[in-house]
């Protein structure tokens, strides 16, 4: 094989290699991701989060709930289906983020307190404690349908305040979420993940992949077109097949050049 053919093989299997490049492995749970924009009313309408991955969530009285985010160029988007018959002033879900995915707790390690009544709290860590931001950043909105409150949240991906995580599209950010039904106590069955909470440990954190919307021609495709895509290619096992070949195709053409 003359060597043109085989830097062309090369750069091919270099191009699959980083294009079908899987984010690092979960914490816990799999990897929520996905592209879109959904309007933060509390209502899951119709197709909103359908490019967001779903993943189950919670335990005993809460099984059935799920977790849900996503993301375009401005905002990181987090939903929780949580199974609640009714919504009460007390039922409250706490995020925590392990902004840089380090699997320990940091300053300014980002924290969010979310209220029914449509009220968004914003902190971070002090180095000591769970302690409110001088600025507060995010938008929340919570409904219930008969059977469960649709929480939806949102946050700049950057908001440009120190306590406040700064995600990067590619970026994995840690995440803790707990749900506090009628007030009660967090359980393992209340978090995602079990006792995420607990301790100065993140490494029962799950993970939240921040979706790059591919360049075509130098410009972002539209993100209705690409979510699908990203979707699976975060998702489905199938993807590292060409990795893998691409991988054995190097060390196969390297070894017969030999
Ligand atoms: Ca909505
Ligand atoms: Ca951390
Ligand atoms: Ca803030
Ligand atoms: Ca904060």
């Amino acid at each position: 094989m003359d060597s043109k053919k085989l830097s062309i093989m090369f750069g091919t299997s270099l191009a699959l290699i980083s294009i079908f490049m899987i984010p690092a492995s979960a914490h816990f749970g799999g990897v929520l991701t996905g592209l879109g924009t959904p309007t933060i009313d509390g209502v899951r309408s119709s197709g909103e989060w359908d490019s967001a991955i779903e993943i189950p969530v919670f335990a005993g009285a809460l099984t059935g709930s799920t977790l849900l985010a996503m993301n375009d160029g401005n905002n990181l988007y987090i939903a929780l289906d949580v199974v609640d018959p009714t919504l009460a002033g007390n039922d409250i879900v706490a995020i925590r983020f392990d902004n840089s995915h380090n699997g320990v707790l940091d300053v300014n390690d980002d924290s969010t307190g979310l209220m029914p009544l449509n009220s968004v709290n914003d902190s971070h860590f002090s180095g000591i404690s769970i302690t409110q931001d001088t600025t507060i950043h995010g938008a929340v909105a919570t409904q219930n349908d008969g059977s469960n409150n649709f929480i939806e949240y949102s946050k700049p991906l950057s908001s440009g305040d120190v306590q406040d995580f700064s995600l990067s599209f590619g970026d994995t950010v840690g995440i803790c979420v707990t749900y506090f039904p009628d007030g009660g106590a967090a359980t393992p069955d209340t978090q995602f993940g079990p006792n995420c909470r607990i301790g100065l440990s993140q490494n029962l954190y799950g993970d939240i992949l921040i979706a790059t919307p591919p360049l075509v021609g130098g410009e972002l495709l539209p993100i209705d077109s690409t979510a699908l895509m990203l979707a699976g290619l975060q998702t489905s096992a199938i993807w590292l097949a060409p990795v893998v070949i691409s991988v054995v195709g190097i060390g196969l053409v390297l070894v017969k050049r030999k």
